[in-house]
């Protein structure tokens, strides 16, 4: 009797009907299903072809150091804006005028981009790592 009184409660569709509008409610959620994963699938795969770059710079799979996607006038590998963190010329890829330019004293021999003289007041920081190793 109760559910009778469910069935009443209901729009008044023909006999046979609610199995199609189950098959009908079905194909729908497998379509939803479908595109949701499809929009899953092409966020992950958009995000893994661009590596993992977020911001500013990052490294591939491989280890390989990845050239910043946002803005970098001077050419040098930092972008404009590390380069406005660091205190550095976003126009002159070496800053101080040592040798070394802002990105290599940053990430590679870590010396002061803005200090020519980090490591010997008498001698560039490019003259201090060319004593430092004969073959650089
Ligand atoms: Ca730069
Ligand atoms: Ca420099």
């Amino acid at each position: 009797m109760d559910e009778l009184q469910d069935h009443s409660t209901q729009q008044p569709v023909l006999a046979g009907a609610p199995s199609h509008r189950g098959l009908i409610l079905a194909i729908i959620m497998v379509a939803i299903s479908v595109l949701a994963v499809a929009g899953i699938l092409f966020y992950v795969l958009k995000r893994g072809g661009a590596s993992t770059l977020q911001g500013n710079v990052t490294h591939n799979a491989a280890g390989e150091r990845l050239v910043p996607l946002t803005k970098d006038t001077d050419h040098d590998g930092l972008s404009d804006a590390e380069e406005a963190q660091l205190g550095t010329s976003p126009n002159n890829p070496d800053t101080d005028g040592d040798g070394l330019t802002d990105e290599y004293e940053v990430h590679q021999s870590h010396t002061d981009p803005l200090n020519a003289h980090t490591k010997d007041p008498k001698i560039t920081d490019y003259q201090w790592l060319v004593n430092q190793s004969p073959k650089f």
